[in-house]
């Protein structure tokens, strides 16, 4: 039974990929044989990310993006992520809404998935269901998160091209773009360029970018997605950052994924160490400095 439905799944099949995603999701043991065998054929499908504040217009953007690659023959999984907060309670509907006009697209394929409720956490629930649009033929796999917390920095663990979606009128609430989420940006994009200080918060956005020399060949974009404006170019751009990286090689993605992972543990064991109270209240006092600290610390740590 597993076999067929493989079979299915690979030849691209809507049916089979709703139902693999499903046994994958539950964790069942059905779900992780699909995984194994499908693994061979895994490898082609580029996985851009999608992040920004709530409300910025990331799934308008991604309806609008879809619409772009499907112009330029390009299949497209999408993969929407619900923060199931009672903020955005109608994230799932509303998403759905907007992703209407792909509904009859067979080649186009709509999924979303609960940010609570993964075991391992959201980054390999999420790459685990990329895994399965890559294996049933998908061209671009586009991975929509709210950027409120841990999850935009997931996207970044996942996807092969980060997009960070901001909206005009953040103002000094570009502060709520959080360095981190600069950080993990490939592409910026100013949604909603029809309205007032769009052109501000371009400024304002390149501006933080120069802050940090790193960065500065990040490009920074202004869309109106409820028209389509600017998405071609974003289409562009975001092909242009696949071309400067190169195709990952195998194993990649989930290297990325157990790497971050353990270094937040680290970072929380670091943070509850009593080590470093006692550390920092040395510092504090002159009788170390900064460096030495942290060596010890360090040092501390791999003795536990
Ligand atoms: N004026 C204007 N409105 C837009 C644009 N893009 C999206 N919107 C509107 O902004 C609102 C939010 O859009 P969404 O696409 O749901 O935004 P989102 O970032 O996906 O929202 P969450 O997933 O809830 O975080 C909707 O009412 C959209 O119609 C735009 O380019 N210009
Ligand atoms: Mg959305």
């Amino acid at each position: 039974m597993t076999a067929s439905l493989v079979e299915r799944l690979l030849r691209g099949e809507p049916a089979a990929l709703a139902r693999a995603i499903t046994a994958v999701e539950t964790e069942s043991a059905r779900g992780r044989d699909i995984l194994r065998a499908v693994q061979p054929r895994l490898g082609r499908a580029r996985l851009v990310g999608f992040t920004g504040p709530p409300g910025a217009g990331k799934s308008t953007l991604v309806g609008a993006y879809v619409g772009e690659l499907r112009k330029r023959g390009k299949s497209v999984g999408v993969i929407a992520v619900d923060p199931s907060s009672p903020i955005s309670g109608g994230a799932i509907l509303g998403d759905r809404l907007r992703m209407t006009e792909h509904a009859g697209d067979p080649g186009v394929f709509i999924r979303s998935l609960a940010s609570r409720g993964h075991l391992g956490g959201l980054s390999p629930a999420a790459s685990r269901i990329a895994d399965l649009m890559d294996a049933a033929g998908k061209d671009v796999v586009i991975l929509e998160t709210v950027g409120a917390g841990q999850s935009e920095v997931e996207v970044a663990e996942v996807a092969d091209v980060a997009v960070v979606v901001c909206a005009p009128g953040l103002g000094d609430d570009v502060q709520a773009i959080k360095a981190g989420i600069l950080e993990i940006a490939d592409v910026l994009v100013v949604n909603k360029s029809d309205l007032p200080l769009a052109d501000r918060t371009r400024r304002q956005l390149k501006a933080m970018l120069q802050l940090r020399a790193a960065r500065v060949d990040v490009a920074v974009l202004s869309t109106t997605a409820t028209s389509g404006e600017g998405v071609a170019a974003l289409a562009d751009a975001v092909e242009a950052v696949w071309a400067a990286k190169g195709r990952p090689p195998p194993g990649t993605r989930l290297k990325r994924i157990i790497a971050e992972a353990a270094a937040r543990e680290i970072r929380a064991k670091i943070l509850a160490s009593p080590q470093l109270a006692a550390l920092s209240s040395a510092v504090e006092r002159g009788e170390l400095d900064v460096a030495t600290a942290a060596a010890a610390l360090v040092r501390a740590l791999g003795e536990d």
